[in-house]
Protein backbone atom coordinates (compact mmCIF):
# COMPACT_ATOMS: atom_id res chain seq x y z
CA UNK A 1 0.00 0.00 0.00
CA UNK A 2 1.14 3.46 -0.65
CA UNK A 3 0.46 6.64 1.35
CA UNK A 4 1.24 9.85 0.04
CA UNK A 5 1.32 13.03 2.52
CA UNK A 6 -0.35 15.81 1.11
CA UNK A 7 -2.01 19.36 0.70
CA UNK A 8 -4.35 19.70 -1.83
CA UNK A 9 -2.28 23.23 -3.45
CA UNK A 10 0.88 21.77 -2.83
CA UNK A 11 2.57 21.62 -6.49
CA UNK A 12 5.13 19.42 -5.25
CA UNK A 13 2.19 16.64 -4.34
CA UNK A 14 0.15 17.47 -7.36
CA UNK A 15 3.02 15.89 -9.02
CA UNK A 16 3.04 12.98 -6.90
CA UNK A 17 -0.30 12.42 -7.61
CA UNK A 18 -0.56 12.76 -11.44
CA UNK A 19 2.46 9.99 -11.56
CA UNK A 20 0.86 7.83 -9.05
CA UNK A 21 -2.18 8.25 -11.62
CA UNK A 22 -0.04 7.81 -14.90
CA UNK A 23 0.98 4.54 -13.51
CA UNK A 24 -2.74 3.49 -12.38
CA UNK A 25 -1.35 2.78 -8.78
CA UNK A 26 -4.04 3.21 -5.60
CA UNK A 27 -3.06 5.45 -2.98
CA UNK A 28 -4.35 7.08 0.41
CA UNK A 29 -3.78 10.55 1.37
CA UNK A 30 -2.77 12.18 4.58
CA UNK A 31 -3.89 15.50 4.65
CA UNK A 32 -1.27 17.94 6.23
CA UNK A 33 -2.44 21.63 6.14
CA UNK A 34 0.20 23.79 5.27
CA UNK A 35 -1.55 27.04 6.73
CA UNK A 36 -3.52 26.15 9.24
CA UNK A 37 -2.07 25.58 13.39
CA UNK A 38 1.12 26.98 11.89
CA UNK A 39 1.69 24.83 9.12
CA UNK A 40 1.22 21.03 10.14
CA UNK A 41 4.27 20.47 8.14
CA UNK A 42 6.30 21.83 11.45
CA UNK A 43 4.40 19.59 13.89
CA UNK A 44 6.26 17.21 15.87
CA UNK A 45 4.64 14.62 14.64
CA UNK A 46 5.24 15.39 11.09
CA UNK A 47 9.14 16.15 11.86
CA UNK A 48 9.66 12.76 12.76
CA UNK A 49 8.58 11.35 9.57
CA UNK A 50 9.84 14.13 7.11
CA UNK A 51 12.38 16.35 8.98
CA UNK A 52 12.73 18.37 5.72
CA UNK A 53 9.33 19.51 7.32
CA UNK A 54 7.87 19.76 3.30
CA UNK A 55 5.44 17.58 1.63
CA UNK A 56 4.72 15.53 -0.28
CA UNK A 57 6.05 12.35 1.66
CA UNK A 58 5.39 8.87 0.05
CA UNK A 59 5.34 5.69 2.90
CA UNK A 60 5.13 2.05 0.41
CA UNK A 61 4.40 -0.05 3.52
CA UNK A 62 4.69 -2.82 0.47
CA UNK A 63 8.36 -1.84 0.89
CA UNK A 64 9.07 -1.89 4.65
CA UNK A 65 7.27 1.57 5.10
CA UNK A 66 9.94 3.55 3.49
CA UNK A 67 9.65 7.08 3.69
CA UNK A 68 10.90 9.19 0.88
CA UNK A 69 10.50 12.74 0.31
CA UNK A 70 10.98 15.10 -2.29
CA UNK A 71 8.75 14.76 -4.94
CA UNK A 72 11.39 13.91 -7.87
CA UNK A 73 13.19 11.76 -5.95
CA UNK A 74 9.44 10.14 -5.39
CA UNK A 75 8.70 10.01 -9.37
CA UNK A 76 12.14 8.07 -9.82
CA UNK A 77 11.34 5.62 -7.11
CA UNK A 78 7.97 4.86 -8.37
CA UNK A 79 9.25 4.38 -12.22
CA UNK A 80 11.83 1.73 -10.93
CA UNK A 81 9.64 0.00 -8.11
CA UNK A 82 6.83 0.19 -10.81
CA UNK A 83 7.95 0.24 -14.20
CA UNK A 84 4.99 -0.37 -15.99
CA UNK A 85 3.60 3.18 -17.59
CA UNK A 86 7.02 4.94 -17.58
CA UNK A 87 7.53 8.09 -16.76
CA UNK A 88 10.67 8.96 -18.09
CA UNK A 89 11.94 8.36 -21.99
CA UNK A 90 13.79 4.60 -22.42
CA UNK A 91 16.41 6.91 -24.56
CA UNK A 92 19.33 8.44 -22.77
CA UNK A 93 19.27 12.16 -24.40
CA UNK A 94 15.49 12.38 -24.17
CA UNK A 95 15.66 11.42 -20.28
CA UNK A 96 17.91 13.86 -20.15
CA UNK A 97 16.43 16.55 -21.75
CA UNK A 98 13.04 15.67 -19.81
CA UNK A 99 15.05 15.74 -16.63
CA UNK A 100 16.53 19.11 -17.63
CA UNK A 101 13.16 20.92 -17.86
CA UNK A 102 11.87 19.20 -14.98
CA UNK A 103 14.38 20.11 -12.99
CA UNK A 104 14.26 23.77 -13.77
CA UNK A 105 10.52 23.59 -12.68
CA UNK A 106 10.95 21.86 -9.27
CA UNK A 107 14.57 22.77 -8.24
CA UNK A 108 15.33 26.61 -9.89
CA UNK A 109 11.14 28.14 -10.43
CA UNK A 110 9.78 26.48 -7.25
CA UNK A 111 11.57 26.86 -4.24
CA UNK A 112 11.65 30.98 -4.70
CA UNK A 113 8.24 31.29 -5.12
CA UNK A 114 7.09 28.86 -2.39
CA UNK A 115 5.31 29.55 0.73
CA UNK A 116 7.98 28.98 3.02
CA UNK A 117 10.49 31.69 1.30
CA UNK A 118 7.07 34.31 0.26
CA UNK A 119 6.33 33.58 4.71
CA UNK A 120 9.86 34.68 5.72
CA UNK A 121 10.00 37.84 2.83
CA UNK A 122 6.39 39.09 4.65
CA UNK A 123 7.57 38.36 8.14
CA UNK A 124 10.74 38.47 8.87
CA UNK A 125 12.29 41.16 6.10
CA UNK A 126 9.16 42.99 6.27
CA UNK A 127 8.64 43.51 2.61
CA UNK A 128 4.65 44.72 1.26
CA UNK A 129 2.55 42.27 -0.62
CA UNK A 130 3.10 44.55 -3.55
CA UNK A 131 6.98 43.40 -3.69
CA UNK A 132 6.11 40.53 -2.78
CA UNK A 133 4.29 40.03 -5.80
CA UNK A 134 6.05 41.46 -7.95
CA UNK A 135 9.47 38.78 -6.47
CA UNK A 136 6.58 36.02 -7.66
CA UNK A 137 6.02 36.92 -10.67
CA UNK A 138 9.87 37.90 -11.52
CA UNK A 139 10.88 34.20 -10.80
CA UNK A 140 7.70 32.86 -12.32
CA UNK A 141 8.28 34.36 -15.66
CA UNK A 142 11.97 33.79 -15.94
CA UNK A 143 11.32 30.17 -15.14
CA UNK A 144 8.68 29.85 -17.64
CA UNK A 145 10.11 31.17 -20.27
CA UNK A 146 13.32 29.25 -19.98
CA UNK A 147 11.18 26.45 -19.92
CA UNK A 148 8.66 27.77 -23.26
CA UNK A 149 11.90 27.72 -24.92
CA UNK A 150 13.07 24.37 -23.74
CA UNK A 151 10.23 22.60 -24.78
CA UNK A 152 11.01 23.51 -28.59
CA UNK A 153 12.70 19.97 -28.68
CA UNK A 154 9.15 18.10 -28.28
CA UNK A 155 8.53 19.38 -31.55
CA UNK A 156 4.39 19.89 -29.85
CA UNK A 157 4.80 16.45 -28.60
CA UNK A 158 4.26 15.10 -25.02
CA UNK A 159 7.17 14.37 -23.65
CA UNK A 160 6.82 10.45 -24.14
CA UNK A 161 5.35 11.10 -27.58
CA UNK A 162 1.96 10.56 -27.51
CA UNK A 163 1.96 9.75 -23.45
CA UNK A 164 2.74 12.45 -20.23
CA UNK A 165 5.14 11.96 -17.76
CA UNK A 166 7.99 13.31 -15.90
CA UNK A 167 7.60 16.71 -17.56
CA UNK A 168 4.45 17.22 -18.00
CA UNK A 169 3.72 15.91 -13.96
CA UNK A 170 5.72 19.27 -12.92
CA UNK A 171 4.31 21.40 -15.75
CA UNK A 172 0.85 21.33 -14.83
CA UNK A 173 1.23 22.21 -11.30
CA UNK A 174 3.30 24.85 -12.08
CA UNK A 175 0.96 26.19 -14.39
CA UNK A 176 -2.29 25.76 -11.97
CA UNK A 177 0.11 28.07 -9.42
CA UNK A 178 0.71 30.73 -11.81
CA UNK A 179 -3.10 31.11 -13.05
CA UNK A 180 -3.88 30.91 -8.91
CA UNK A 181 -2.01 34.01 -8.76
CA UNK A 182 -3.28 35.52 -11.88
CA UNK A 183 -0.12 35.52 -13.80
CA UNK A 184 -0.35 36.81 -17.67
CA UNK A 185 0.56 33.34 -19.48
CA UNK A 186 0.04 34.51 -23.34
CA UNK A 187 3.99 34.36 -23.89
CA UNK A 188 3.73 30.59 -23.32
CA UNK A 189 1.98 28.59 -26.16
CA UNK A 190 3.94 25.50 -25.72
CA UNK A 191 3.29 25.23 -22.33
CA UNK A 192 -0.34 26.52 -22.55
CA UNK A 193 -0.88 23.74 -25.45
CA UNK A 194 0.83 20.60 -23.44
CA UNK A 195 -0.99 21.61 -20.59
CA UNK A 196 -4.83 21.81 -22.31
CA UNK A 197 -3.68 18.39 -23.43
CA UNK A 198 -2.85 17.14 -20.39
CA UNK A 199 -5.62 18.20 -18.78
CA UNK A 200 -8.17 16.39 -20.58
CA UNK A 201 -6.55 13.46 -19.27
CA UNK A 202 -7.82 11.50 -16.56
CA UNK A 203 -4.92 11.25 -14.16
CA UNK A 204 -4.24 14.64 -14.12
CA UNK A 205 -7.82 15.74 -13.52
CA UNK A 206 -8.23 13.18 -10.86
CA UNK A 207 -4.97 14.97 -9.41
CA UNK A 208 -5.82 18.43 -9.61
CA UNK A 209 -6.06 20.04 -6.31
CA UNK A 210 -10.11 21.39 -6.13
CA UNK A 211 -10.72 17.79 -6.28
CA UNK A 212 -8.77 16.30 -3.47
CA UNK A 213 -10.69 14.88 -0.73
CA UNK A 214 -8.58 17.93 2.06
CA UNK A 215 -10.07 20.64 -0.94
CA UNK A 216 -11.97 23.18 1.04
N1 LIG B 1 11.77 20.19 -3.67
C1 LIG B 1 10.63 19.75 -2.91
C2 LIG B 1 9.74 20.93 -2.64
C3 LIG B 1 8.70 20.59 -1.64
C4 LIG B 1 7.91 21.83 -1.25
O1 LIG B 1 8.40 22.95 -1.34
N2 LIG B 1 6.66 21.60 -0.82
C5 LIG B 1 5.85 22.70 -0.40
C6 LIG B 1 4.45 22.58 -0.92
S1 LIG B 1 4.43 22.68 -2.67
C7 LIG B 1 5.79 22.73 1.10
O2 LIG B 1 5.67 21.71 1.74
N3 LIG B 1 5.86 23.94 1.68
C8 LIG B 1 5.78 24.10 3.07
C9 LIG B 1 6.45 25.33 3.53
O3 LIG B 1 6.92 26.11 2.70
O4 LIG B 1 6.48 25.52 4.75
C10 LIG B 1 9.88 18.66 -3.66
O5 LIG B 1 9.96 18.65 -4.89
O6 LIG B 1 9.23 17.81 -3.03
Amino acid sequence: MLTLYSYWRSSAAYRVRIALNLKGLAFDQVPVHLVKYGGQQHSADYQALNPQELLPLLVDQGNGGVRIAQSLAILEYLDEVFPSTPLLPPDPAQRAQVRALALHIACDLHPLNNLRVLQYLSAELGIADTAKDAWYRHWLHKGLAAVEAGLAVFNDRLSLGEQPGYLEACLVPQLYNARRFNCDLDAYPRILAMTARCETLQAFAQAAPEVQPDAV
